[in-house]
């Protein structure tokens, strides 16, 4: 499957990088055709170029708008090589054989960012160049397309290595690299005719886009790019909002990792649970899933491991809420819940949702991969002499999974497959600490016997301490800090079971 290149079109803008692909390919005897400022340049290192206007009998016209544009030259790239009606046309028209294309296209985003004048930039829009990368790509089973000065070394590794060929996959290869090229192109222009801004900057790409009523805040502009009928069926209400499609998502992540538990109902706000129980029932599960704080529920977001029935439905109707999800709503459940206008009512369909993350942030993106780690039992690495108890592992298992849901610095306590109290996104682990008791202690909480998770480690032992005296009797934490051996020597004196899990959950 290696093909041999015989004819090379080349037309770049910047000349620097190509010299020695000039040459390589000059000895290798490879016709080389060419454009007007390229020619000059292969001319000047004194190798034969034969000039575009030769095929196409036309000169460069419209201050050089139109050079490439020709059937001579995308005939001589674009016919297929393996079909015999093209090749009996090629001959026909006396079309030649253009088996490698190397451009290098304007510099229209230099050109903005330089400042320049709207005619200059416009005029920087790359016709020729663009559509010569686009049709060698598209015929790559022919043809090589090098589509920038960011894969000349790659190829001139190929030449030094095999000749002037090539084999089909690095002619995919370069073909994907191409396409890059061209949208990345594409999207700056789209840019500079979007500085209006009215136009989301991800509407050309793959993703389906909604505009919202507004973003965070009524003064900021908001679009969902997505699509949200895919994972839902929204039964009733109004319009999901920027903020509730956080907390959805929030809400979404959290109960997956309780998918397979008993009954679970959790409640969150500002994309945090701030109740959430496992219970025999769906309408215990709620109810104490809303004793773990009340005061928050006022206008959260509610989730669902189970159908939402009659029972539940009847308690959660006396809470303002914003959104209710859950894998399905029986009838009479349904009806009670419609009985509030705006209230969102969301079926969760069963999908898979991308395992990866995108932030922006400065001029540009993070990317990872979620954080899918979950532990069980078998993660717990017993660090003290007094071990957890069958509950108390239970719990801890229980609390490590909310943790990793939660703003980080946290601590959540939990006791009995209730979330009693968390203390979310503090700038210190101790503040986090106190004010899980704090809340805890506020909505009436007995702390005796609960177990506390932690999602980094304690850089010093005053965490362990401040929990033991408030009741604590079980911790869990990834470990990993300088001093874990002052929190095991005060467990140890406590008499506080104490379990490593090796893995950090921040979530920032
Ligand atoms: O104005 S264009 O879009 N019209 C064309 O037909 C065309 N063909 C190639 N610009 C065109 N090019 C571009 O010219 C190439 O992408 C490259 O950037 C540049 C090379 O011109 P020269 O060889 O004259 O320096």
């Amino acid at each position: 499957n290696t093909k041999k290149i015989t004819g090379a079109l080349i037309s770049v803008y910047y000349k620097d990088g190509l010299e020695p692909i000039v040459r390589k390919l000059n000895e290798e005897k490879v016709t080389i055709y060419s454009t007007g400022g390229t020619q000059t340049f292969i001319e000047g290192l004194g190798i034969p170029v034969v000039p575009v206007e030769s095929m196409t009998s036309y000169p460069e016209i419209f201050g050089g708008r139109v050079k490439t544009l020709h059937p001579a030259i995308f005939g001589g790239i674009l016919h297929r090589r393996n079909l015999q009606a093209d090749l009996d046309q090629a001959k026909q028209f006396n079309i030649p054989t253009i088996d490698l294309v190397i451009v290098d296209l304007y510099p229209f985003e230099e050109t903005v960012a330089s400042g320049a004048d709207h005619q200059s930039i416009i005029e920087k829009i790359d016709i020729g160049g663009i559509s010569l990368i686009r049709a060698a790509a598209k015929n790559y089973n022919d043809v090589v397309i090098i589509p920038s000065v960011n894969q000349y070394a790659a190829f001139l590794e190929i030449l030094n290595g095999q000749g002037a060929s090539s084999t089909i996959d690095q002619r995919k290869q370069f073909a994907k690299m191409a396409f890059m090229v061209s949208s990345h192109y594409d999207t700056h222009i789209f840019n500079y005719f979007n500085a209006d801004n009215e136009t989301p900057v991800f509407k050309q790409s793959i993703l389906e886009s909604q505009s919202l009523r507004y973003g965070e805040n009524p003064h900021q502009k908001g679009w969902f790019h997505g699509d949200f009928s895919a994972m839902f069926d929204q039964l009733h209400g109004k319009e999901l909002s920027y903020n509730n499609l956080l907390d959805v998502d929030a809400a979404v992540q959290l109960m997956a990792e309780f998918e397979k538990n008993d009954p679970t109902f959790a409640i969150l706000k500002h994309n945090n649970a701030c109740g959430l129980a496992t219970r025999p029932t769906l309408a215990q599960a709620y109810a104490d899933a809303l004793a773990g704080d009340p005061t928050s529920a006022f206008g959260g977001i509610l989730i669902a491991n189970r159908k939402i029935d009659l029972a539940t439905a009847n308690q959660i109707n006396d809470l303002f809420c914003e959104v209710v999800i859950a894998p399905g709503f029986d009838a009479d459940a349904e009806e009670v819940l419609k009985s509030k206008k705006n209230r969102i009512l969301l079926v969760q369909k069963q999908v898979k949702l991308p395992n990866r993350q995108f932030r922006t942030l400065l001029n540009g993106v993070l990317e990872q991969e979620k954080d899918l780690l979950s532990e069980s039992a078998t993660n717990f690495e017993p660090k003290t002499k007094t071990v957890p108890t069958a509950q108390e592992v239970e719990d801890l298992i229980f609390a490590n999974k909310l943790v990793k849901h939660t703003k980080s610095n946290t601590i959540v306590f939990a006791k009995n497959g209730q979330l009693i109290a968390s203390g979310t996104g503090q700038t210190s682990r101790v503040d986090a600490l106190k004010q899980a008791i704090e809340k805890a202690r506020n909505f009436g909480f007995d702390l005796n016997g609960a177990v506390m998770a932690s999602d980094a480690f304690f850089p010093f032992p005053d965490c362990v301490e401040i929990a033991q005296n408030a009741g604590i009797t079980a911790v869990v934490q990834p470990g990993g800090s300088i001093k874990d051996e002052l929190s095991i020597d005060y467990c140890n004196a406590n008499g506080l079971a104490m379990v490593f899990t090796g893995n950090r959950h921040f979530k920032h």
